[in-house]
């Protein structure tokens, strides 16, 4: 019987330290970069929108399907327990990806944007009450606002965001001046922009909320896919990221949240297994995390999420940001080359990730995009799902290019060199 690889779950043996990463070379294991779009090579630099999936994803999701398909925590026959198998180990394997303390901190959602909803309805309804404040930041995704707007509109609760020095990085003297208010109850911040690139320094302040009595919900979406990330070190209480950025499926997200913290709240969604006794009028709920996994789960996209999880355990993850960095260095100097283009964020690459933000002043960053893809290069423009950075760029729209294992320098080339062609074609 041909066994999922994801099953028994084994920790894998370290990655090699400070072993460069070389994107050519692994974009051999990507079958969707190896296609001509538009007649030219396909250069594909969307990663932050979405990542590409290597073969050991789309092979394991494929042979869940053969061989495993079952649902889980349901049936006693030999299928349901080898599909329930895989989908607690994958959750095992996520636990140790970012150290959490253990697997029952990890809870299985849809996306990041479920996750954080998860903790706006389940620990913000719960415990906040009229009056209480929740900081963000103006670097945030939508989904990291319009779950706590949500909340203002339902408890009463007061939503204040911190502003960003002229580098795009946060101004932490401003989110110290909301904590000594003593109204604070929540902090709600990315990690990683996903415009900017920005890293935002969570250990620090994860510290600075602590100690005013505080919890941080952090957004990982941008930056567990990119940098090595602890948890426990980084003192988040809850984290919210996407297996689809991270070599993974569509369809699964990921909320770490302390066991003590996920204990404390309430249920999102009712229905199925996440029960523990059902009456005619009233129920009552299982621990955490089967408490928020009402009804039948992703689970073929947990087999991927262990294949993509042991493809990033492999590379190592500070060679995967060693890789990055070196790439937005790069960018950044090639950029340059292009006048008139106006990047944005830090122009440290110890602070920033692989994204890079761009605009010509009188070009629509539509445009810059198509004149791009017909060039065989993909990028995203709009606003990104950050209006509020937008109105603070002074721009509704911008172009950008994000990078991840599988990206090269000679792309980036490429990018620089149809970026000039866009000049020209609207001179
Ligand atoms: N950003 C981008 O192109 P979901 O859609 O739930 O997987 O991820 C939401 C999300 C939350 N936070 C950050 C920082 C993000 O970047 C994203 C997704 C994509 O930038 C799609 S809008």
């Amino acid at each position: 019987m041909n066994r999922p690889s994801s099953s028994p779950v084994k920790k894998d043996a370290p990655a090699i330290e400070r072993q460069p990463i070389d994107g050519r070379k692994l974009a051999q294991d990507f079958p969707i970069l190896k296609q001509k779009v538009r007649d030219k090579r396909l250069v594909y630099l969307d990663s932050a929108a979405t990542s590409q999936k290597p073969f050991t994803v789309i092979d394991a999701m494929n042979e869940y399907y053969h061989t495993s398909n079952a649902n889980v925590h349901r049936g006693l026959h030999m299928l349901a327990e080898r599909a329930t198998e895989i989908y607690e180990c994958a959750r095992t394997r996520a636990s140790w990806f970012i150290n959490a303390a253990r697997p029952t901190e990890i809870v299985w959602t849809k996306n990041a944007t479920e996750a954080l909803n998860l903790v706006a309805h389940g620990w913000g309804r719960r415990h906040l009450k009229a009056g209480d404040e929740v900081v963000v930041s103006r670097l945030e995704h939508h989904s990291n606002l319009v779950p706590w707007h949500l909340l203002a509109k339902d408890k009463g609760v007061v939503v204040r965001g911190v502003e960003l020095n002229a580098d795009g990085t946060l101004r932490l003297e401003e989110l110290e001046e909301f904590l000594k208010g003593g109204k604070v109850k929540l902090v709600a911040l990315a990690h990683v922009s996903n415009v900017l690139g920005t890293i935002n320094p969570i250990a620090e302040i994860s510290k600075l909320v602590h100690a005013h009595g505080a919890i941080l919900v952090v957004d990982g979406c941008q930056a567990a896919p990119h940098l090595p990330v602890n948890v426990r070190e980084l003192g988040a209480d809850f984290y919210a990221f996407s297996a689809h950025k991270m070599l993974g499926p569509t369809g699964l997200g990921v909320l770490y949240g302390r066991f003590d913290l996920l204990q404390q709240m309430d249920a999102f969604l009712g229905g199925g297994e996440m029960i523990e006794e059902v009456k005619l009028a009233s129920s009552t709920y299982k621990d955490p995390p089967l408490r928020f996994e009402a009804g039948t789960p992703p689970i073929a996209e947990t087999a991927g999420m262990t294949a993509a999880l042991e493809y990033l355990g492999r590379l190592g993850m500070a060679n995967v940001r060693a890789h990055e960095k070196e790439l937005v260095t790069y960018a950044l100097e090639k950029l340059k080359e292009v006048q008139g283009l106006k990047v944005f964020g830090p122009a440290d690459p110890e602070l920033r990730a692989g994204v890079v933000t761009f605009e010509f002043e009188h070009i629509h960053a539509h445009d810059v995009a198509q004149v791009l893809d017909s060039e065989g290069i993909a990028v995203r423009a709009g606003h990104h799902c950050t209006q509020p950075l937008h109105e603070w760029l002074g721009s509704p729209s911008t172009a950008r290019a994000s990078f991840y294992v599988y990206t090269h320098q000679e792309e980036i080339d490429l990018l620089a060199k149809g970026l000039l062609k866009v000049k020209k074609y609207f001179a």
